[in-house]
């Protein structure tokens, strides 16, 4: 499953945000992959389609796709040279496929906070420095060891080399993996062989990205409006604005009342769900369904997904045996309001191997 960790400096919000989500824990039994491990929670995709679906079905149960998410500690100024958790820290935060890096807006005498002022742009680059420099002591280890390998005839290594040095020479420079990637010739990054190194790399700074906003509406706005700095560092990079402390308030609502709550604060939806759902599209992952008297279920792919990929979600014989299959987009069947009714109006349509799959399609596989 992906999971996405939850970084940023000590007292800036992490666990309260974390202890929020995991009040929204999913049932585990239904997800038998699950490991259950303390910092981390598996939290449902909000998706209004898998009730309205599951009601159309009469199912007896609703299945959530679900993401993983991982509250990293120790990430510290001098969190690099081992600084606090150091490198328990470091194996951790290698393992998640995002980051949510939180930063402190919040104003509160009670919480000290490391730098003793709240700087959103000092934490900023704190953070950028310390994950550059975790990753500029991954490359350099890896550049010292290459040339053993490429004079043991390695015929990889010497692409692998080339690749470890300009990254180890943009990363000294204090630049993210990503803009040095970015700036890589397609060609070069596209070589399966570099792919693949990059990935087990697993460089931090290269990894996808969401900011999260800690305090009220009004300090982050004020915040946001004032700091040019901060509208450079997070650019295009995904930003959620919320409260730690109302997101957790929000869950001891009931749900009408959590819905009064949010108009109150002129909101629609919590930041809670703003945030898992940024995530699962930071992940470039979309969600296809099934639906029947048993389950209504929504399952995760990779965007772009042809309908053999799709079918692998459920079963591996779904891939390897992949006949063809029935598709109707999930509001066109809600719409005609039965199978049946969708099948008279001719709306379902037989898709072969090459169908790529689209976000809410509901899938019927023939093996
Ligand atoms: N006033 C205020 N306090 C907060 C907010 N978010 C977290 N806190 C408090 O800040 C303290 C540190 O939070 P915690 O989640 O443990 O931070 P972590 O070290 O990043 O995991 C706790 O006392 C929280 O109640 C917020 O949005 N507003
Ligand atoms: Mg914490």
């Amino acid at each position: 499953m992906l999971a996405i960790g939850i970084v940023g400096l000590p007292n800036v919000g992490k666990s309260t945000l974390f202890r929020a989500l995991t009040k929204k824990q999913v049932e585990i039994a239904n997800y038998p992959f699950v490991t259950i491990e303390p910092n981390v929670g598996i939290v449902e995709v909000p998706d209004g389609r898998v009730d309205r679906l599951a009601e159309l079905s009469r199912s007896k149960k609703k299945i959530h796709a679900v993401v993983e998410f991982v509250d990293i500690a120790g990430l510290v100024k001098g969190a690099a040279q081992g600084e606090g958790l150091g490198n328990k820290f470091l194996s951790h935060i290698k393992e998640v496929d995002a980051i949510a890096e939180v930063i402190r807006i919040f104003e509160d005498p009670n919480v000290i906070h490391t730098q003793n002022r709240v700087n959103p742009e000092e934490d900023l680059k704190v953070i950028e420095l310390e994950l550059v420099l975790k990753d500029l002591e991954t490359a350099t280890k890896r550049f010292e060891g290459i040339d053993k390998l490429i004079r043991g005839g390695d015929k990889i290594a010497p692409l692998q080399k080339e690749l470890l040095s300009r990254l180890k020479l943009g990363l000294e420079k204090e630049e993210p993996a990503n803009t040095v990637l970015e700036r890589e010739q397609k060609e070069f990054l596209d070589k399966k062989e570099i792919a693949v190194f990059l990935n087990e790399l697993s460089l931090l700074t290269a990894k996808k990205k969401i900011f999260v906003f800690n305090g009220s509406e009004k300090q982050v706005a004020e915040h946001w409006q004032s700091s040019g700095p901060l509208k450079n560092a997070v650019a295009d990079a995904e930003r959620i604005l919320l409260s730690a402390t109302v997101e957790d308030e929000l869950n001891l609502l009931a749900p009408e009342e959590r819905k009064e709550y949010l108009k109150t604060l002129g909101l629609e939806e919590s930041g809670l769900d703003r945030l898992i759902k940024t995530a699962y599209k930071t992940l470039n992952l979309m969600t296809f369904l099934t639906t029947g008297e048993d389950e209504t279920r929504a399952w995760t792919i990779p965007v772009g997904s042809t309908a053999p990929r799709a079918g692998r979600a459920i079963h591996s014989d779904f891939e390897e045996k992949f006949i063809r299959a029935e598709v109707i987009p999930c509001d066109k069947l809600i719409e005609a309001g039965s199978y049946a009714k969708a099948r008279e109006l001719g709306w379902l349509r037989t898709e072969g191997k090459e169908y790529i799959v689209k976000d809410g399609d509901i899938i019927e596989f023939k093996i």
